[in-house]
């Protein structure tokens, strides 16, 4: 029987170093073990490295690698709410980091799990979960405060919202993408929330991991923006979210500072 079709955007930015890999692998990997058309598309935004490059040379080799290229910074979340807009081409859609902490066939786990399931979200934390390398002790402490500020703020009892492994059907994507706004590493709060908003059913499941050096974010100026984003989501679901309109222009001014990403499209996330 066949399996359902399946997208995999992965969002890649000065990843020339990184990418070329993953990209085999798991080329090589869906090709043998996944029964359904299986598509990559990698989101480059403002790379300034040859990532463009590399991944063209390697979709020279895999006709299911393919790539869009964004010259604004869009950020990490800005390319995958433009990833995202793929949708309709598949049954399935998820998203995976270019530097290959989560091997393939860990990626093949979850995507089979997905079952009943609108979305399934790879954890670091769940029992079960194998780290073949850890975070650093910096990220990890940061890891856990961003978890409580998250669980503290929206209640979703998901223990790791962070990892960069996730898949959902089509009509979830469809249906949530309108409220999708946030362009940093916050993106996936954005995300889950919404769809709990609406209802749908998150299954967290453990997962593999490898710690990649190379880590493009930037610890303090990351965390600020982040926080700032987890607030806003948690405000635009607020009933005052209106009444702060006033307050836009410094909303502006504090991302400006933080030199934060902006979404391409200027959706202000609203239901
Ligand atoms: N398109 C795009 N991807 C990004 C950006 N920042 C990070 N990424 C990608 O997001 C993924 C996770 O980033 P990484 O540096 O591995 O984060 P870490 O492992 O959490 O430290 C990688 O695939 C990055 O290339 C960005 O500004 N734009
Ligand atoms: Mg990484």
């Amino acid at each position: 029987m066949s399996e359902p079709s399946l997208l995999l955007l992965i969002p890649a930015y000065n990843e020339e170093a990184r990418i070329e890999p993953v990209l085999r692998d798991y080329a090589r990997f869906f090709q043998e073990n996944y029964h359904g058309k299986f598509q990559i598309v990698v989101i480059l935004n403002g790379c300034r490295d040859n990532t463009l490059g590399v991944v063209q040379r390697v979709g020279r080799d895999f006709f299911s690698i393919s790539q869009l290229d964004f010259p604004a910074p869009i950020g990490k979340g800005g390319a995958l709410i433009e990833g995202l807009k793929l949708a309709p081409l598949a049954d399935l859609i998820g998203y995976v980091d270019a530097d290959g902490a989560t091997p393939a066939h860990a990626y093949l786990d979850l995507v089979k799990k997905i079952g009943a399931a609108d979305c399934i979200v790879g954890s670091r934390w769940l029992p079960g979960a194998v780290i073949h390398q850890s975070q650093t002790g910096n990220r990890q402490f940061a890891s856990r405060v961003f978890h409580l500020i998250v669980q503290t703020l929206f209640w979703m009892n998901i223990r790791d919202t962070q990892c960069g492994a996730k898949v959902m059907k089509r009509a979830v994507v469809e249906k949530i993408h309108p409220t999708l706004c946030i362009a940093d590493m916050a993106f996936d709060i954005n995300l889950l929330y919404s769809m709990k908003r609406a209802g749908f059913k998150i299954l967290e499941v453990p997962t593999e991991w490898t710690d990649k050096a190379g880590s493009k974010v930037a610890l303090g100026r990351s965390s600020l923006t982040m926080f700032l984003s987890v607030v806003r989501v948690r405000l635009i679901y607020s009933p005052f979210y209106k009444l702060l309109r006033p307050l836009r222009p410094l909303e502006g001014w504090i991302y400006k500072k933080l030199r934060a990403p902006q979404p391409l499209s200027s959706s202000s996330g609203k239901k």
